[in-house]
């Protein structure tokens, strides 16, 4: 049977973003080791403010894998997003995610697009040509990646916090549209509460599709402390044969 792996999303800068563990990251690398999980997620506001040299032998003092690289804090603390009015920003964004993508390839690892993503609203122009740049981007993000072995994970977010790819169907459709080899989705078990008409069925149909989890409970807290049936769901990704990361996002 394939064996699914723990890792759990850490700040390793200052961040307003809740559903993280932050303050010393070096002292949550070392319990996570500590707790037995496989992987840690880094959430990366800016990859040249990193000192790589470091980062490598923290990690490796730790023997933790990086599941995956966080990106949504360059949204949040930086207000850069693929989708902004200005070009210039939109350029920055892109610049500052290819940076993301030379750090995952020194991580030997993976970059989440979720809230990196923003907002397109709901006028029908505007909305329309959003999408369009945020196709624009991400081809070209994808095209920039593929050479250097690096997978792009989609997340869909639910509708409080973001307004385009919100459930797991659309995001397929989005990547097989797309149709560029190094895209996977990222299911999180929070935003599904909201979105998905069924959990289970979504993880069922997302089985060639997916490669990341981020798992929370319905109040993003630490699964257990709300009302999913986080038994279920781990008993219907061993069912579609995920051995991927199951990756805390909670609130600390
Ligand atoms: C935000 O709610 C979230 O789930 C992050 O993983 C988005 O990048
Ligand atoms: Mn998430």
């Amino acid at each position: 049977m394939k064996e699914m792996k723990l890792s759990f999303a850490v700040s390793i800068s200052e961040t307003r973003f809740e559903a993280i563990a932050s303050g010393n990251w070096q002292k949550n690398i070392k319990l996570m080791a500590d707790l037995k999980f496989d992987g840690v997620e880094l959430s990366v506001r800016s990859p040249k403010t990193v000192d790589l040299k470091k980062l490598l032998s923290d990690l490796d003092k730790t023997g933790l894998e990086v599941s995956a690289i966080g990106t949504g804090q360059a949204l949040v603390d930086d207000s850069l997003s693929l989708t902004d009015d200005d070009q210039e920003i939109r350029f920055r964004t892109i610049s500052r995610i290819k940076q993301h993508v030379d750090l995952a390839c020194h991580l030997k690892t993976r970059v989440i697009i979720g809230l990196i993503r923003g907002r397109m609203g709901l006028e029908p122009n505007r909305r329309a040509q959003k999408i369009a740049y945020f196709k624009e981007g991400l081809k070209l993000l994808a095209d920039y990646s593929l050479p250097k072995g690096i997978t792009l994970l989609i997340e869909p977010l639910n509708r409080y916090e973001g307004d385009y790819l919100s459930s797991a169907e659309e995001t397929i459709d989005f990547i097989e549209e797309i149709g560029c080899s190094n895209l996977a989705l990222l299911l999180d078990t929070f935003h599904m509460n909201i979105e998905e008409a069924d959990i289970l069925e979504s993880f069922r149909r997302s089985k060639n599709y997916l490669q990341h989890v981020h798992i929370a409970d319905s109040n993003r807290r630490s699964p257990g402390e709300g009302h999913l049936d986080i038994r279920g769901i781990v008993e219907v990704l061993k069912e579609i044969d995920y051995d991927g990361y199951l990756s805390g996002e909670v609130l600390p």
